[in-house]
């Protein structure tokens, strides 16, 4: 297992749109071990998803879970949204965004059809938290970000805060 560096905004890395993953690579040793070492690193930093854009990987994969215990670990290869429903506002936070807070609006309800670690292809209906990081981690794979729902000006406050932090983390 293997903890990986997060890319953190404005590494213009974060924003390359992601490509399928070849189901066939599902099953390479290789990439098995990737989902540990994403499970280990989004367990570590701590967070609740973490999309393979995230640790610089531009395949359209992630690992989630949402769980109070940390017991139950998701895996959405190719995920696609095939319904949306109703809206929810949920103060989302990114690991590649640190210490960044803002309201989102999103779907509340969504079905997701994806391919999970075995390969195999599943459908789930999902609402609250599990829709909202579904949502947010399928922005990564097309290179978007939750302060991109903000205002230019916000954005331009968060890139500030967060090369001040760095700064003084330096320093
Ligand atoms: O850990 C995370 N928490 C979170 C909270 C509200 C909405 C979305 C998220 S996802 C985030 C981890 C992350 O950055 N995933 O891309
Ligand atoms: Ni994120």
């Amino acid at each position: 297992m293997a903890l990986l560096p997060i890319l953190e905004f404005p590494d213009p890395r974060l924003r390359t749109k992601a490509v399928a993953v070849e189901p066939t690579h599902i099953h390479e040793p290789a990439f098995q071990q990737r989902l540990d070492d994403m499970f280990q690193t989004m367990y570590e930093a701590p967070g609740i998803g973490l999309a393979a854009s995230q640790v610089d990987v531009h395949q359209r994969f992630m690992v989630i879970d949402v769980s109070e215990e940390k017991n139950r670990p998701q895996v959405f290869i190719n995920p696609e949204i095939l319904d949306k429903a109703g809206e929810q506002v949920y103060q989302e936070g990114c690991l590649s965004v640190p210490g960044i807070f803002a309201d989102v609006t999103r779907a509340d309800e969504i079905t997701v059809r994806f391919l999970d670690r075995q390969g195999q292809a599943q459908e789930l209906h999902v609402d609250g938290l599990l829709a909202v990081c579904i949502q947010h981690e399928m922005d990564h794979l097309d290179g978007k970000l939750f302060v991109d729902y903000l205002s230019p000006l916000k954005r331009e406050m968060v890139r500030k805060k967060l090369a001040k932090q760095r700064r003084q983390a330096a320093a």
